[in-house]
């Protein structure tokens, strides 16, 4: 059914295809977007509520970096029973934040929820027992994505917990292109023709520069974290967990 939550943005023929941005316009329809668009991502959302049940810890912080609309941040401040955790989430669209903002003050929970409009790579991040970085890794410029694992990794606890979600680029460029094709026929199960699937392709191809899985793991391990492992994947998609 189609009505003003639907996300029809690529769905007439434009002359020209401008970079995709997180703007209003992107905002009002980005649930029913990344729910058809992302396989997986009611499960890695319920995944994260779940860890942040084991993972929190007492009077330390959660950050949810790139948290759009907050579905991470509710996830983890419906499931965290322990006392004294402050759940933060960045975002640097500032349409985002505003919206972002009275999504989760509509729930309650143990934690208090701060949600502040900032670009991730100038933010302190200390006395951290969880951090959240759900497809937003991706959109951060390569050269910059090293020191911002690294401040994450020294943010946080002894024990705590990375949660990474990304859209994956395969090293072998024959399955590179299989896993871009069942990517593709997901979305046109759920309903995205294909002037939308490729205006969509060419909007975002400049702004989201996904890594492969071996820069990911080496990264994390140059960083420091020990314990590392994908624990989701679907096509193109996947999500992993990195302790300290
Ligand atoms: C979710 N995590 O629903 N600083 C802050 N925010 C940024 C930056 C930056 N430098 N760059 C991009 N963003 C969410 C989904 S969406 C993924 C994350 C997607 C933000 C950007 O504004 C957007 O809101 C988010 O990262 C990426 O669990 O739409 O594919």
């Amino acid at each position: 059914m189609i009505n003003s939550d639907t996300d029809l943005i690529f769905s007439s023929k434009k002359a020209q295809i401008q970079d995709f941005a997180f703007d209003k316009q992107v905002v009002e329809v980005f649930p029913d977007m990344i729910s058809r668009s992302v396989p997986g991502y009611n499960t890695i959302i319920n995944t994260i509520g779940n860890l942040s049940k084991e993972y929190a810890q007492a009077n330390t912080n959660i950050y949810d970096l790139g948290c759009s609309l907050g579905a991470a941040t509710l996830a983890m401040k419906k499931s965290i029973t322990v006392k004294n955790c402050s759940i933060i989430g960045i975002d640097n669209s500032s349409a985002m934040v505003e919206r972002c903002k009275m999504h989760v003050n509509a729930f309650k929970g143990e934690s208090q929820v701060e949600i502040c409009e900032g670009n991730i790579l100038d933010i302190e991040l200390k006395n951290a027992s969880m951090v959240v970085l759900n497809f937003t890794l991706q959109f951060i410029e390569p050269e910059a994505r090293k020191n911002l694992i690294q401040k994450i990794y020294n943010g946080l606890q002894p024990g705590g917990i990375l949660v990474l979600s990304e859209k994956l680029k395969a090293s072998d460029n024959v399955c590179n292109e299989l896993l871009i094709d069942l990517h593709h026929n997901f979305k046109r199960e759920n309903g995205y023709s294909e002037l939308e699937i490729a205006q969509k392709r060419t909007a975002i191809e400049n702004v989201m520069r996904p890594d492969t899985l071996e820069t990911h793991l080496s990264r994390l391990k140059d960083s420091g974290f020990n314990h590392v492992n994908q624990w989701f994947q679907c096509f193109n998609f996947m999500s992993l967990v990195a302790i300290k």
